[in-house]
């Protein structure tokens, strides 16, 4: 066993205090905490020094270089969608999603609330209106995945979860901004989600993580049987529910086949428990397979019951419909991940030190027959502790993070099938340590069937000591490990704020964004409308004021390096909306509005159109300025708002 020793001579077996168990996993809270400090590895670990130079050399992009991937990162908490330059980990913007960002207006912008508003529960609406609130401004967003074609990415978009308000959103590839936040009715928790792979994105799958009583009225809590899970089914095209599955057992990862035929979800607390306790009782969970075709099937002939405006089927354990297949696995299972193969499913063991292989050939067997539902395993390899989420080279090799052991395991699928079947192989290629407690992983075009096997990136959960320290909040820490070779080799670090969960890493060539809007683009169609009905062309020099009751619309333009109007007036308590067009189309040039004193600021990028709704409350003189350093008279682009007191 090597113990590997970083830069500052600290080693990580000494840091996390190496115990010789580990072993008391499964026993309980104060077991597993244990565990997880303790660094117990079955097989020796690559000792990742020698060539790291040389390797780390190949991230290195000398100025004005680009990036061949393009990477897209959840951020957790944060409720953005990140964008990085991959291998160079270079962060090349944030796409506020799911989170209220200064910079850009998104979640005070007029067509950003359309969009957050548009898929909202009239609940939710009437709920955030009553807390004086308009919108959910805060996201958990774990998991970005992009639309497919024919089993691979095709640059149209990027779907992602909100498992805080149980939202799933869209962003657009031609401009990288978010045009679609569906809110899912009845289910709870959005966790897991994946595009379908074939024939195109079509359905959006999206778990629903925690259980919820069928009817969420208030009027139960203790009654567990009346708690259920449901799995939804989105339509990639126009972000509407199209279905959902009552399931047994709380949903946690979710990923499809490379056929178009099934979706599967991993599923802890089989047990249906309401704590720790009961939720870690069983040996075995599952992992539910949907039968797409006769999922459908069931909604044209009716044998559904609507919930809150939503198909829903019943697909739970024991109803033994053909809509789902629940396949026991070893406890707890949380990553799921389709091989690039097209034929092999790793289900990621979390609480068992193994990983499932599935074979989907085998499905429609299951489906069609009384089968042992584990007749669908192949393999079952013992990989370490904590099992998460497998990543592929496409080289029939896997790569699979092991939270516990501060390690990625790489294996081979076929031996580890092999050895399943009583041969004796060892599927195990070899083991690197990562820094530290590893939860996504992800390989270049990885869950794709064109993965190039080039570069495993993991997303670790804990930086510790491999930064400067910037107190008791750490940044999580990111490594980029070399896997052309059977030895991993670690070569970079990069630290990242909260908390981004999962990353893709698309070829440049599939992604293709404008660098102008185009002025018939959607986001400010309503914007349209109104400026039509007040006579205003919002695609030409605008500066007019229109008086509407107590509502007032300003509409300007923007041209480097001046605001259209130097000046304009309103009354105390008047509804103010200000109509920008920025009407340079030069790449990069991109102006803002910021109002002083009012808590206003958005993004007016190349031929855009935004605008902003406040209330001047108070009396006096306001200047706005441009907050998006544009000309070399940057600084004097700007002009004054005059608020008259009222009646005056
Ligand atoms: S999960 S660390 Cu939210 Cu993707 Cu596995
Ligand atoms: Cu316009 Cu700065």
């Amino acid at each position: 066993m090597t113990d590997t020793t970083n830069k500052s001579g600290i080693s990580r077996r000494g840091l996390l205090g190496a115990t010789a168990g580990g072993a008391a996993l499964v026993g309980g809270v104060g077991g597993a905490r244990l565990a997880m400090m303790g660094g117990a590895a079955g097989v020796a670990t690559a000792a990742g020094t020698g060539t790291a130079q040389a390797q780390s050399d190949q991230l290195h992009l000398a100025p004005g270089e680009l990036d061949e991937y393009y990477g897209f990162w959840s951020s957790g908490q944060t409720g953005e969608l990140r964008i990085l330059g991959f291998p160079s980990m270079r962060e090349l913007m944030r796409v506020p999603v799911f989170n209220r960002c200064s910079a850009t207006g998104w979640g005070q912008t007029n067509e950003s609330l359309r969009i957050f508003e548009e898929g909202m529960r009239p609940e939710t609406k009437a709920f955030l209106n009553a807390n004086g609130k308009r919108i959910h401004d805060n996201g958990d967003l774990h998991h970005p995945h992009m639309s497919f074609t024919d089993g691979t990415y095709d640059g149209r978009y990027l779907f992602m979860n909100d498992k805080a308000n149980t939202r799933v959103a869209r962003v657009r590839c031609d401009v990288m901004k978010c045009d679609k936040i569906t809110e899912i009715p009845n289910a709870k928790a959005i966790h897991g989600l994946r595009p379908q792979k074939f024939p195109r994105t079509g359905y959006v799958f999206a778990n629903g993580e925690d259980e919820t009583p069928m009817v969420n009225d208030g009027k139960v809590l203790d009654e567990p049987e009346k708690y259920v899970n449901f799995f939804t089914a989105l339509d990639g095209d126009t972000m509407k529910v199209a279905w959902q599955v009552i399931v047994s057992g709380n949903l946690d990862n979710t990923d499809c086949d490379y056929q178009g035929k099934y979706a599967f979800s991993t599923s802890y607390n089989s047990e249906m428990g309401m704590n720790l306790a009961e939720m870690t009782e069983n040996e075995m969970d599952h992992v539910v397979i949907f039968n797409l075709a006769e999922i459908e099937k069931g909604i044209e002939e009716g044998d559904f019951q609507e919930l809150n405006g939503v198909k829903v089927i019943d697909g739970r354990k024991g109803q033994n419909k053909k809509y789902t297949r629940y396949v026991p696995i070893p406890n707890s299972p949380h990553g799921i991940n389709t091989a690039p193969d097209e034929r092999h499913v790793v289900v990621n063991g979390k609480l068992s030190p193994t990983c499932s292989v599935l074979d989907v050939t085998k499905f429609d067997a299951l489906f069609d027959s009384d089968a042992d539902p584990r007749s669908v395993v192949v393999a079952e390899p013992e990989l370490g502790l904590g099992p998460l989420h497998t990543a592929f080279d496409g080289q029939g090799n896997a790569f699979t993070t092991l939270f516990l052991d501060s390690q990625i395991a790489k294996w081979n699928i076929e031996k580890a099938i092999r050895a399943y079947n009583g041969e004796d192989v060892d599927p195990l290629v070899s083991k690197v340590d990562v820094h530290y407690q590893p939860g996504h992983n992800s390989t270049t075009m990885g869950e794709t069937k064109e993965a190039d096997g080039r570069w495993l990136l993991s997303l670790n959960k804990f930086s510790k000591d491999r930064f400067l320290n910037v107190g008791p909040l750490k940044p999580e820490n990111e490594q980029i490990i070399d896997i052309s070779n059977d030895e991993m080799n670690v070569v970079h670090d990069g630290p990242t704020f909260a908390e981004p969960h999962d990353a893709i890493l698309v070829r440049r060539d599939i992604v293709n964004p404008v660098s102008i809007w185009d002025r018939n683009d959607p986001m400010w169609a309503e914007t349209r409308a109104q400026a039509e009905a007040d006579g205003v062309d919002i695609d030409d020099y605008m500066d007019t004021v229109i008086r509407d009751g107590d509502k007032v619309r300003v509409y300007m333009s923007s041209q480097a390096p001046m605001f259209s109007l130097e000046k304009f007036e309103v009354t105390q308590g008047d509804e103010v909306t200000v109509i920008i067009t920025n009407l340079d189309d030069i790449d990069d040039l991109t102006h803002g509005f910021c109002l002083g004193d009012h808590g206003v600021a958005m993004e007016l990028a190349p031929m855009a159109t935004a605008s902003v709704t406040f209330t001047a409350a108070k009396p006096g003189v306001y200047w706005y300025y441009c907050q998006w350093f544009c000309h070399a008279l940057h600084m004097e682009m700007r002009g004054r708002m005059l608020v008259k007191p009222k009646g005056a």
